[in-house]
């Protein structure tokens, strides 16, 4: 006979499952945020010493935070291309600035097709028009900081006064009001910040323009053991901030260090003032998920398209395969996520669309090289994850004379092989971490037989992952990259004046 305690238990358990089954019915929304050039390191829910992100924070704590997550391309349109099709740049056809192929497969077509509600606002910079997007509204090409142009459905374009960042969070939270109710929804809403010429709203000019920002250690980097590269490159800070970066000529009479000085403190009070922007869009897109009552079934994940030099080796931008360069920001907050976690397998820009397939509960296609990412969310740990990363990176000589490389990361070390210049740099990542001494420079040290065995792994393992990601050298000479620019033409696009956000959504139906 059941007695009370048993009944208890039953209407507990029935509950339980009820529950159980109802999550498993209604299967999550999904927001991804990306930004164009955010440092992990201008984070700091991943310990930055120059500036605060609450917003972003929000995300670690109350989800999961990747402590190893890298690209494999660090720049913009080839990250964008990887982004949607779950494949090295080899294989998507992007392995530069060049125009993405809108018809082929990718992520948005099988969510479209799963059932979700699809949208993409913001920064695309594809060349091409949105494909499997419900709803899209985009900009064209970089886009503008100020008074921006975007492009809708219908070759057509609008314009909306004010500033690009706030613009494009107001976008995407009237797309979300203005969704059908009765789908799942899948939103890519790509923020223009913090690309250069760093161009802040006016608010956060303000939090930064009397602030000292920390230099990095290796600002003053001399490239010593590096000659292969870092030389001839032209993304330093010291000689390749122009006046169109800086916003205002140096003080009268100020030269070498302290030159240099002053113009790091101009571009990162800039470039932070516009990566508070984003930091400010996250944060009102959660608290719209919580106002509305969304929040608990929608997975809110945040990343940037590719790493980025915060003064580090003395540089800006991204390109190189450094660490600063390689790694990302990627955190993600939502129903099954562990929060506060730190999960710390290496994970990269190839996972993200088998990730967002797989949360929606819909079967990754075989074209993708990606994993799903969803059991680290649960804050599982799956036997034989990679332990390695395979990078390479086309676009030489590029608008920073960035010469052409590939390489491996393992956990304690890296291999760079710069293939036109027949040069390889090889790092101990545990005992330097700044990548500041190149273990194949001097020949009796390279000679030495734990280095040399070293060596002779790493290689070996590049020709695996090689053969794993099937690179065969595709794009690895300039004159086989595919034409059409990831930049346009806009031109024929047809202008329907000037809009409110609410108006340019409209414009997306
Ligand atoms: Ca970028």
């Amino acid at each position: 006979m059941m007695n009370q305690r048993s009944t208890l238990r039953l209407v507990a358990l029935s509950v339980l499952f009820g529950a159980t089954l109802a999550v498993a019915k209604e299967r999550p929304n999904i927001i991804f945020i990306f930004s164009d050039d955010h440092a992990e390191h201008a984070i700091s829910a991943y310990g930055s010493k120059v500036n605060q992100t609450p917003q972003i924070d929000r995300l670690a704590t109350g989800g999961a935070r990747f402590s190893n997550s890298f690209v494999t391309n660090s720049i913009c349109t080839p990250s964008r291309a990887t982004l949607l099709t779950g494949q090295y740049s080899h294989l998507n056809g992007v392995p530069v600035f060049n125009r993405f192929d809108g018809s082929r497969d990718h992520v948005a077509k099988h969510l479209q097709a799963g059932g979700y509600h699809t949208g993409m606002v913001g920064k695309w910079h594809l060349g091409s028009d949105p494909t499997g997007f419900d709803r899209w509204i985009v900009l064209p090409g970089q886009g503008a900081y100020w008074d921006p142009t975007f492009l809708v459905p219908g070759t057509r374009k609008l314009s909306i006064k004010g500033h690009c960042t706030d613009i494009t969070t107001d976008l995407g939270i009237e797309w979300l009001e203005t969704r059908p109710k009765d789908k799942p929804f899948f939103l890519m809403l790509h923020q223009k910040a913090p690309h250069r010429q760093w161009q802040p709203t006016e608010r956060h000019v303000e939090m930064f323009k009397d602030k000292v920002i920390p230099e990095p250690e290796t600002l003053w980097d001399d490239y010593a053991t590096r000659p292969a590269a870092l030389p001839e490159n032209r993304q330093t800070i010291a000689r390749n901030l122009y006046r169109r970066d800086l916003k205002q000529e140096p003080p009268a009479g100020l030269e070498g260090k302290e030159l240099v000085k002053w113009k790091y403190q101009r571009y990162m009070q800039d470039y932070l003032a516009c990566v508070q922007g984003v930091d400010d869009g996250v944060g009102k897109v959660l608290d719209y998920l919580d106002d509305k009552g969304l929040a608990e079934n929608t997975i809110v994940m945040y990343s940037a398209d590719n790493g980025w030099y915060l003064g580090d080796l003395g540089l800006y931008d991204k390109r190189f395969m450094y660490e600063p360069g390689l790694r990302v920001p990627l955190l993600a907050r939502g129903p099954g996520i562990k929060a506060g976690s730190v999960p710390d397998q290496f994970v990269a820009n190839i996972d993200l669309a088998p990730t967002f397939l797989d949360l929606a509960g819909l079967p990754v296609p075989e074209f993708m090289q990606g994993r799903s990412l969803a059991p680290l969310l649960r804050g599982e740990s799956p036997a034989e994850w990679r332990d390695t990363i395979y990078y390479r990176y086309y676009h030489d000589p590029g608008h920073h004379n960035t010469a052409a490389h590939l390489g491996v990361r393992t956990a304690t070390h890296k291999l760079i092989f710069y293939w036109k210049k027949d040069a390889y740099e090889m790092f101990d990542l545990i005992n330097d971490p700044t990548e500041q001494h190149n273990l194949l420079f001097d020949e009796a040290e390279a000679g030495k037989p734990e280095i040399a065995a070293m060596f002779v792994e790493l290689k070996a393992e590049i020709k695996r992952l090689q053969k794993q990601f099937k690179d065969d050298g595709q794009y690895a000479d300039s004159s086989t990259w595919p034409r059409g620019s990831a930049d346009g033409p806009f031109g024929h696009y047809q202008q329907i004046g000037e809009k409110s956000v609410a108006d340019a959504i409209a414009e997306t139906e």
